[in-house]
C-alpha cells in the first residue's frame, strides 16, 4: 500500500488501548495501523516520543453569535476554528441560534453560511427558543433528516427560556425521533428574583452573578429538567453542570437508570468564584453561566469526571471581549454583573488544561482523556467512527502530543480573537504539537497552516439508545 503520509514512531492513544503503531492515510483516511509503514509513504511525519490522540472534539462551543442582550460574539468561524487547531481539537459542534418567531430553517441556512470560512469540520447544535408547533411539527422532522439531532433549551435568561410544557413537547418528539435534548439548567425565576434583589441592595459587583446564579439555582432546574425527561421518557444532557450539588442529582438518577448524560467543562476544575471578585472590573472576565463555584467544588467535578457521571468535556467557548464596545465592558468598568456579558473562552485551552491537571498529575488515564474529549462527543452526537477514534476508514484527524512539553498559556498563542484568556499565566505539562485534519497538518508548532474553509458541514446521525452507557 502507498500512502500520502504515515505518522510514525508514535504511541497510538484510543480510549480503550494505548499501543505502538503508525498511521498510514490515504485520501484523508486512516487505512493502516501497523508498525513499518514508514518506508511507503509520500510524506511522513515523525511521533516519536510523542503520543497520537484522536483529534479532540469540542461539542460546546459558541461562535458568530449574539449574546441574548445583543452583543456580538468575539469569534467567527474562522478565528474560532484556527483557535481550535491550536489546542488540538480538529472537530467542533457549535450552535445554530434561532430568533423569536424566526423560522428554524433560516437560523439553520444563515449559520451554515457563516460557517463556510471553518478550517475544520464541523456540525450543528439548533438552539430552540421558540418551539412552537410548526417547529415541532414541521421543521424539526425535516431538519433531523438532514443531520441536526440534537437541541439545546434554556430554563433561564429573558429571551430564550422556555416553559416546562414546551421542553416537555421537544422531548416528546426527541423520544419518537430519537435525537437528544440538551437542557441549560437553571432557574430562571430564581436569577430573576435574586438579581433584583441584589441590584435593589447595591450589590452589584461582579462577584454577585455568583449569588444570582447560585447552586440551588442549578440544582433545582437540574432535578426538575430530570423529572421532565422521566415524564416524557426521552433521553436528556445536561450541559455545562458546574456544581457538586447539581452533578449528584444527575447521578442519583443515573443509578436509578435514567437516561441522563452530563457534560462539564474546564471552567469549572481551573475557575473559581473567588475570580469574579478580582479587584476592579476584572472579575468580569470570569462571569458565565452557570458560574464557577468555590474552590472546594472543583475536587467534586474531578470526582464526577472520574467516576463517569460527565460523558463530555466541553470548552463552552462564548468569547466576549473585555473591552470594546462588544466587550463585557461595554456599559463601563463599573456595570453591575447582570449588564456583563455571560461566557468565557476555551476553544484552544480546553485539552491542554484537562491533559496537564488530569493525565500528567494522575487523576485520569489516557484513555478516560480521550473518551471525554473525542470518542464520547463523537458517539452520543452521531459522529462516530468516521470522527473521535484512531481506526482504518476513520477521518485523520489526530493530535500529535509531547506529553512533556512545559508551556505557559499566554493570550497571544491561542489564535483567537479575544483580548484575554481566564487562564492567562497558567503552567501546563503537555501540548498538542502537530494537529491534522482529514490527513492535512493544520497547525504544527504554534502556527496554524489551515486554509480558510476548507472544514466541511458534518450530519450527525440519530442518537443511539445511552442507557448501556450509564
Ligand atoms: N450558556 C452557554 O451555554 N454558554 C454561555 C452562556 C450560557 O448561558
Ligand atoms: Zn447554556
Ligand atoms: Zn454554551
Amino acid at each position: 500500500m502507498q500512502f500520502d503520509t504515515v505518522v510514525a514512531g508514535g504511541q497510538v492513544v484510543t480510549a480503550a488501548d494505548t499501543f505502538r503503531a503508525d498511521v498510514g492515510i490515504i485520501d484523508g483516511r486512516i487505512a493502516c495501523l501497523a508498525q513499518g509503514l514508514a518506508g511507503s509513504a509520500a510524506k511522513v511525519i515523525d511521533a516519536t516520543d510523542r503520543l497520537v490522540l484522536p483529534g479532540g472534539i469540542d461539542a460546546h462551543c459558541h461562535l458568530d453569535q449574539q449574546s441574548p442582550a445583543g452583543i456580538n460574539h468575539a469569534d467567527d468561524f474562522l478565528s474560532g476554528t484556527r483557535s481550535a487547531v491550536a489546542g488540538g481539537t480538529t472537530t467542533i459542534i457549535p450552535f445554530a441560534n434561532q430568533r423569536h418567531g424566526q423560522p428554524l430553517r433560516l437560523a439553520v441556512d444563515a449559520y451554515r453560511e457563516k460557517a463556510e470560512k471553518a478550517v475544520i469540520d464541523y456540525a450543528f447544535h439548533l438552539i430552540l427558543c421558540d418551539p412552537n408547533a410548526g417547529v415541532i411539527g414541521q421543521e424539526l422532522p425535516s431538519l433531523i433528516e438532514e443531520g441536526y439531532t440534537s437541541f439545546k433549551v434554556f430554563m433561564a435568561y429573558d429571551s430564550l427560556h422556555v416553559s416546562d410544557r414546551q421542553i416537555l413537547e421537544l422531548m416528546d418528539l426527541s423520544r419518537r425521533e430519537r435525537t437528544l435534548v440538551m437542557i441549560h439548567a437553571e432557574n430562571h425565576d430564581c436569577c430573576e428574583w435574586l438579581t433584583e434583589k441584589l441590584l435593589a441592595e447595591g450589590r452589584t459587583e461582579p462577584r454577585y452573578h455568583a449569588v444570582a446564579h447560585g447552586d440551588p439555582v442549578e440544582r433545582e432546574a437540574t432535578y426538575r429538567a430530570i423529572a421532565l425527561a422521566e415524564v416524557a421518557g426521552a433521553q436528556v444532557l445536561i450541559v455545562h453542570v458546574s456544581s457538586g450539588n447539581a452533578m449528584r442529582e444527575i447521578a442519583a438518577a443515573q443509578q436509578r437508570g435514567i437516561p441522563v448524560l452530563a457534560e462539564t467543562c474546564p471552567q469549572y476544575l481551573f475557575l473559581s468564584e473567588a475570580d469574579m471578585d478580582r479587584p476592579g472590573f476584572e472579575g468580569a472576565k470570569f462571569i458565565c453561566s452557570p458560574p464557577p463555584r468555590e474552590r472546594g467544588n472543583q475536587e467534586l467535578i474531578w470526582r464526577g469526571i472520574q467516576t463517569g457521571v460527565f460523558q463530555v468535556f466541553s470548552s463552552d467557548h462564548a468569547p466576549y471581549r473585555f473591552e470594546g464596545t462588544g466587550g463585557k465592558g461595554r456599559h463601563g468598568h463599573d456595570a453591575a454583573f447582570n449588564r456583563i456579558a455571560n461566557g468565557v473562552p476555551g476553544l484552544a485551552t480546553r485539552l491542554p488544561l484537562l491533559f496537564s491537571a488530569g493525565v500528567r498529575q494522575g487523576r485520569i488515564s489516557l484513555q478516560r482523556f480521550v473518551e471525554i474529549t473525542a470518542t464520547n462527543p463523537a458517539k452520543i452526537y452521531g459522529l462516530y467512527p468516521r470522527k473521535g477514534s484512531i481506526a482504518v476508514g476513520a477521518d485523520a484527524d489526530l493530535a500529535i502530543w509531547d506529553p512533556g512539553r512545559k508551556v505557559m498559556i499566554r493570550k497571544e498563542m491561542l489564535h483567537d480573537n479575544m483580548d484575554y484568556t481566564p487562564y492567562e499565566g497558567m503552567e501546563v505539562e503537555g501540548w498538542p504539537v502537530i494537529t491534522m485534519s482529514r490527513g492535512e497538518v493544520v497547525c504544527a508548532d504554534g502556527q496554524v497552516t489551515a486554509e480558510r474553509g476548507r472544514g466541511r458541514f458534518l450530519p450527525c446521525d440519530r442518537i443511539q439508545e445511552m442507557k448501556a452507557w450509564l
